[in-house]
C-alpha cells in the first residue's frame, strides 16, 4: 500500500485539475507521465492511484471523490447543502458535455471524413464548447466562486478547461461572470507554483 496519491497526468492536461485539488487539500502525491500509459485502459489522463492502491479514472469522479474524502477542506458542498444539486449537475455537465469533446478535438483524424475535414470538425467542436459554456453561464448565479463564496472543485475544473481551445477570449465573451471567477482562481496564491510548473502559459495563451 502506498502512502501517497499517484497522479498519472501531463502538463496542461486535465490532470492539473486533480493536482490542484490535491495541492489545496495538502495531500501527498507524485505525478507520473500518464499520456498513453496503460494504467488507464482508455489511455487517457487523469488517472489516480489512491493510497489504498485502487485506480480511479474520470476527472469529475476523481474531483468529487477527493472533495468528499477531505470534507474539512471544504472543496464541495456537503450532502444536504442547498448547492449540492447544482454542484453535481455542473460537475457532470463539464465532464460529459465539454471535456468529452477534447479527445476528438485534439486528434480529429479518427472522426473526420478525411484530412480536409479536420479543420472544420475542430471549428464545430469549438463552437459547441463555447455554446455549452454559455448555457452554463446563463444557468448559474456565481458569487466570488461559481457556487457562491467558497472555492469548490467545480471552480478548479472550469478554470483549467476554460484555458483550452477555444481559449479564454471566447470564454470571456460567452461567460463573462464565470470569466471573473476563473481569473480569480488563476490568481489564487495557493496554486501559483502549480500553474508555473504544470500549465504552460505562453504569451497570448488566453486567446
Ligand atoms: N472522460 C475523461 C477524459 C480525459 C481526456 O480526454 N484526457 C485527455 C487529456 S486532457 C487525453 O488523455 N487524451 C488522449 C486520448 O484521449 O487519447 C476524464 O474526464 O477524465
Amino acid at each position: 500500500m502506498t502512502q501517497e496519491f499517484v497522479v498519472f497526468g501531463g502538463q496542461s492536461t486535465g490532470s492539473v485539475c486533480v493536482e490542484a485539488a490535491l495541492t489545496i487539500i495538502g495531500a501527498p502525491y507524485r505525478v507520473e507521465a500518464g499520456e498513453n500509459h496503460p494504467i488507464n485502459p482508455m489511455r487517457q489522463v487523469p488517472a489516480l492511484v489512491l493510497p489504498s492502491g485502487e485506480l480511479m479514472t474520470e476527472s469529475a469522479a476523481i474531483l468529487i471523490w477527493l472533495a468528499d474524502e477531505f470534507p474539512g477542506v471544504g472543496l464541495a458542498p456537503r450532502i444536504g447543502e442547498p448547492s449540492r444539486a447544482a454542484y453535481l449537475r455542473w460537475m457532470a455537465f463539464v465532464s460529459a458535455a465539454i471535456y468529452s469533446l477534447y479527445w476528438i478535438r485534439d486528434e480529429p483524424g479518427p472522426m473526420a471524413a478525411d484530412n480536409a475535414h479536420e479543420g472544420a470538425l475542430r471549428a464545430r467542436i469549438d463552437h459547441r464548447i463555447a455554446a455549452c459554456w454559455e448555457i452554463m453561464e446563463k444557468q448559474i448565479s456565481p458569487g466570488r466562486y461559481l457556487l457562491g463564496d467558497s472555492l469548490t472543485v467545480l471552480d478548479l475544473y472550469v478554470t483549467i478547461l476554460s484555458r483550452w481551445e477555444p481559449h479564454r477570449r471566447r470564454f470571456y465573451e460567452v461567460a463573462p461572470r464565470m470569466g471573473d471567477v476563473v481569473r480569480h482562481v488563476d490568481d489564487d496564491p495557493r496554486l501559483a507554483a502549480l500553474w508555473a510548473e504544470r500549465f504552460l502559459f505562453s504569451p497570448g495563451w488566453d486567446g
